[in-house]
């Protein structure tokens, strides 16, 4: 079965719009991602309501013909009348774009002529297909925009969290949602009478991870309450008992709750798992997420470790190596950021410089005799590990 990668923006600005919304993209096939739903004021047309937009992607065996006759079901099921071009409309669906397929037909041409001239179809489409819109997109300062909520969960004003685990990474997640908006953030000691929770607060447990497992059963379940945790390397079987249970863990290192908040409201990666209160979570927070399942929850989270503390735990050894003579530390750093992006572009084959790569035995002989003789079994782990990708041994 191939499938395509395929979005439509949806819109409304008449009746129950988050009902419109929900019916209709839940009556969508093969729908993968849905982007937060935003807010704006009528681009064009008469005067009339506010719209709300989305856009959703797909991954199907539709083309785009096949797929505007889905529009169009769903436009005839929102009972949508045209009664003027441009006013106001209770649903409207778009093919904006289906990878590889260019359509230009009377009634349908893909992609979508004005998508990047509207912030009310780029914003949400950034969510669900970021590699889609132009990087120099411009925004237009007369289309202001806000985004209002995610489609299932609704509007986040009206939305409530209970964080139980209050350290760093309970404290980010807290601040980062009440920069978003959200109506209210408690927080709970694990210790604390974790009954206090309500049953509309979406529960996020942020504790060490051993403990997961007990708050969990704390916690006593109740129909429809999400249940997540924030360890990266626990899956979601931790919170057996809870049916909306979810693991969402933010890729990224929260030294402190300030800045543990920027990063989490800064296009952050989220890797996620469970109840679509995760995603919804992630996009709420203007991040992105993938999916890891239980079984590989401890690989992912060792290769998160590699990536961010072992890294720095071999620029450790940079900062004392520079630190012994007298040179400045910045050129180092900067050395380390290319390498880094050297390996996310080329591979750590080819990416590979240095004596290892080029096999100079006496050049490596020479560092380890500069070198104090406590930092030799680092360097040599690492030679060991060079030589391996030189040799692209699995
Ligand atoms: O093209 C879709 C309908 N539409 C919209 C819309 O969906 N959102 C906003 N903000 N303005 C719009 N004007 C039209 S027409």
């Amino acid at each position: 079965m191939v499938t395509t990668r395929a979005l439509l923006g949806l819109g409304s600005n008449l009746g129950d719009r988050w009902k419109l919304l929900r019916d209709a993209v839940g009556s969508i096939p093969d729908v993968v991602a849905v982007s937060s739903v935003y807010e704006s004021d009528p681009v064009g047309g008469p005067e009339q309501g506010q719209f709300l937009n989305l856009v959703v992607r797909l991954e199907t065996e539709r083309s785009a013909r096949e797929l505007l006759e889905v529009c169009q079901r769903c436009e005839e099921a929102a009972e949508r009348v045209r009664v003027e071009r441009w006013g106001p409309r209770t649903l409207d669906v778009d093919v904006l774009w289906v990878d590889g397929e260019t359509v230009d037909e009377p009634d349908l041409i893909v992609p979508h002529p004005r998508t990047f001239e509207r912030a009310f179809v780029v914003l949400p489409l950034r969510d669900v297909a970021p590699d889609v819109a132009p990087d120099d997109w411009e925004h237009p300062s007369d289309q202001q925009l806000r985004r209002v909520g995610t489609l299932f969960a609704g509007p986040d004003e009206g939305r409530s969290v209970a964080i139980v685990g209050p350290g760093r990474a309970g404290q980010a997640m807290g601040q980062a949602i009440e920069q978003i908006g959200w109506a209210s953030v408690r927080y709970f000691g694990r210790n604390d009478d974790l009954d206090g929770i309500r049953s509309d607060e979406l529960v996020i447990i942020a504790t060490p991870d051993a403990a997961v497992a007990d708050v969990a059963t704390a916690i006593p379940e109740v129909e429809d309450r999400p249940v997540l945790h924030v360890a990266g390397s626990l899956g979601v079987d931790v919170l057996a008992g809870h049916r909306r249970a979810a693991a969402l863990h933010p890729v990224l290192a929260m030294p402190t709750p300030a800045i543990g908040a920027h990063r989490l409201l800064d296009d952050a990666w989220f890797a996620i798992c469970g109840d679509r209160a995760a995603d919804e979570l992630a996009v709420a927070m203007g991040g992105r997420s993938f999916w890891v399942e239980d079984h590989d929850r401890a690989a992912y989270h060792a290769a998160a470790v590699v990536a961010s503390n072992h890294v720095t735990a071999l620029l450790g050894q940079v900062w004392r190596i520079t630190g012994s003579i007298v040179v400045p530390r910045e050129p180092f750093f900067r050395l380390a950021r290319s390498a880094i992006d050297n390996v996310a572009t080329l591979g750590p084959q080819k990416a590979l410089t240095g004596p290892v790569a080029r096999g100079d035995h006496e050049t490596i002989e020479r560092h380890r005799a500069a070198l104090d003789p406590s930092e030799v079994e680092l360097y040599d782990a690492l030679v060991a590990a060079a030589l391996r990708v030189k040799d692209n041994r699995p």
